[in-house]
């Protein structure tokens, strides 16, 4: 064993990095974050496609806790690019000094709990062990790409991307036969940048997807003063909300509207732009009613928007409510489907059969391509941590722990599994809301119950399992009040096949879960079970 340290930090995205601030500067820990990657920023190291965009609005879409970072940063667009927010995250980690504690290029692989001395032992991809009184997992919800197991994959000549590991220097797609296997966030952004540089673009989509118009632009100087002037006051406001961003109220329900209200809300919220289209009926994702009607304006749109009625009818989302799977947002991406260059080929109904050396071959129809795009997603919220060999008491090995769905309390931590604290774990809102905003509160809260633990004595903690089995059962009775069950998304781990099919996120909202967590620590921690020093040194 080469190095001690109080907390090891798994990631060194947005959740890594305030982890190591918190736990480093707030409470003097000694911290070290492991990151496979070689600088800092997670999803936004990886994610380079063309067109790699934030869907949450910038000036939301960035930390509240350095206000005079909030000053000092200026973002230029109302929807950030790739390249802009991992500017950011790279600055924040300069502001604060966070690289010397991170150790870059380095996976963590394994983390045992040892119950004599009440801390994990961190197994490293370079063969190092670390050991740790507290692991924070930082991991991300969306890293762990996912590409399907196509038959003959292995023989295709050509190259090869998923948009989740772009390369660095970019790909050049000019005079080139390209498939883009997915349509959803990932591929809905990528393929109308593809389109403008590749001489035939084919898209291979099985779930037609709804997208909303971005309408993207740059933030103009007022704006941005305005914006600065009253930032202390929207950041507080964030946190009041269930999204983590703030929208314009809903119109109401909708049947409290006369049609042409209903009518013309939709069509307000559709020319503003964004995802804030959902917010336009208060009971949207819990109305099957109101959820029609939005759907159906947006289906309306892609009749208008996409010119040959049988390639816009193939668009036309029609198998489950819209935002029951993650809603995208879009720049020109039906009207993509106009070029001369594109086509559309569903796999829906005849799936790709198998991948040749030369192209993909749909139900009998070969198409010769150079380039394979995978934009399939990713084995969300769980597949992170379970790529991690976590072992807690008594050997338990945190994916036989799951192998029926994720167990969580708050979504922070799991019985069995002493000291590990997990950022934005399914059960928590995380992907229902403004990732960073969800990850400052995690963090926060994570940071201040360690502060307590420190200041007691206490060793080791992990959740009771009446009140881990209360929350699980919790977080599924609130997902099945509204419309999300309906849908085969990655939500409910339908994605991946055999993985158990769960509503993973919690649906409550941020504003409604964070008081849950406030209310849990101003009750002792209710629902932990802890054990002090002096008690584990008698043992
Ligand atoms: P998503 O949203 O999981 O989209 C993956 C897409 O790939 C989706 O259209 C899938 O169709 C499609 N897919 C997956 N497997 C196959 C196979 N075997 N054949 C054909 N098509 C397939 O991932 P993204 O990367 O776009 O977005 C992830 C999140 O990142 C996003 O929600 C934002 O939060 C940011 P399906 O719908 O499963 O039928």
């Amino acid at each position: 064993m080469s190095n001690t340290y109080d907390a090891v930090v798994i990631g060194a995205g947005f959740a890594g990095l305030y982890a190591l601030k918190k736990l480093r500067d707030d409470l003097g820990l000694s911290v070290v974050v492991y990151e496979t990657g070689d600088d800092v920023g997670g999803t936004w190291y990886w994610n380079r496609y063309p067109g790699a965009r934030c869907d949450a609005e910038s000036i939301y879409y960035s930390y509240s806790f350095d206000p005079e970072l909030d000053q000092s940063w200026t973002w230029s667009e109302r929807f950030a690019t790739q390249p802009e927010i991992l500017a950011y995250a790279q600055y924040v980690a300069q502001r604060h000094d966070l690289r010397r504690d991170i150790r870059f290029r380095t996976r963590v692989v394994s983390a045992t709990w040892q119950e004599a001395g009440s801390r994990w032992e961190v197994g490293l991809d370079d063969g190092e062990t670390v050991s740790a009184r507290w692991v924070v997992s930082a991991v991300g919800c969306l890293s762990a790409a996912q590409v399907p197991e196509f038959p003959g994959l292995e023989e295709f000549a050509g190259e090869v991307y998923h948009t989740g590991h772009w390369p660095h220097e970019g790909v050049d797609f000019t005079g080139k036969r390209v498939a883009v296997i997915g349509t959803g966030s990932s591929g809905i952004q990528a393929i109308p940048e593809i389109a403008k540089q590749a001489a035939h673009l084919t898209v291979f989509q099985r779930t037609p997807n709804f997208s909303l118009p971005a309408r993207n632009r740059p933030l103009s100087e007022e704006e941005i003063a305005d914006v600065k002037a009253r930032y202390p006051e929207i950041r507080a406001q964030q946190r009041q909300t269930a999204g983590g961003s703030l929208q314009a109220p809903p119109a109401g329900k909708a049947a409290d509207l006369t049609t042409e209200q209903q009518r013309r809300a939709l069509e307000e919220r559709w020319a503003k732009g964004g995802p804030g289209y959902m917010g336009t009926f208060a009971d949207c994702l819990t109305d099957r009613t109101a959820n029609d009607i939005a759907a159906e304006f947006v289906r309306e749109r892609i009749h208008e928007i996409v010119e040959d009625p049988e390639v816009a009818a193939l668009l036309e989302p029609t198998d489950y409510p819209i935002g029951t799977k993650r809603i995208c947002v879009d720049t020109d991406y039906y009207a993509t489907f106009n070029r001369d260059n594109v086509t559309l080929v569903s796999v829906k109904d005849r799936p790709i059969e198998r991948i040749t050396r030369d192209g993909v071959t749909v139900g009998g129809d070969h198409t010769v391509v150079d380039v394979i795009v995978f934009a399939t997603g990713y084995d969300a919220m769980t597949g992170p941590l379970n790529r991690i060999d976590i072992r807690g008491k008594d050997g338990l090995k945190l994916r036989d722990k799951w192998r029926d769905g994720p167990r969580t309390y708050l979504g922070i931590a799991s019985a069995g599994f002493p000291n590990l604290f997990i950022v934005t774990g399914p059960g928590s809102p995380s992907v229902l809301s403004n990732m960073v905003c969800a990850i400052e509160q995690h963090v926060e809260w994570i940071a201040g119950y360690v502060a307590k633990l420190r200041a007691d004595g206490i060793a080791a903690t992990e959740p009771d399992r009446a009140a881990e089995d209360q929350w699980v059962g919790h977080v599924n009775e609130v997902a099945h009040s509204t419309l999300y069950p309906q849908a085969a998304s990655w939500y409910m781990g339908a994605n991946i096949p055999g993985k158990p099919r769960i509503f993973m996120p919690y649906v409550g909202g941020l504003n409604v879960y964070g008081q849950v967590c406030a209310d849990v620590a101003a009750n002792g921690y209710r629902g932990f079970v802890h054990t002090r020093q002096h008690e584990r040194e008698e043992q």
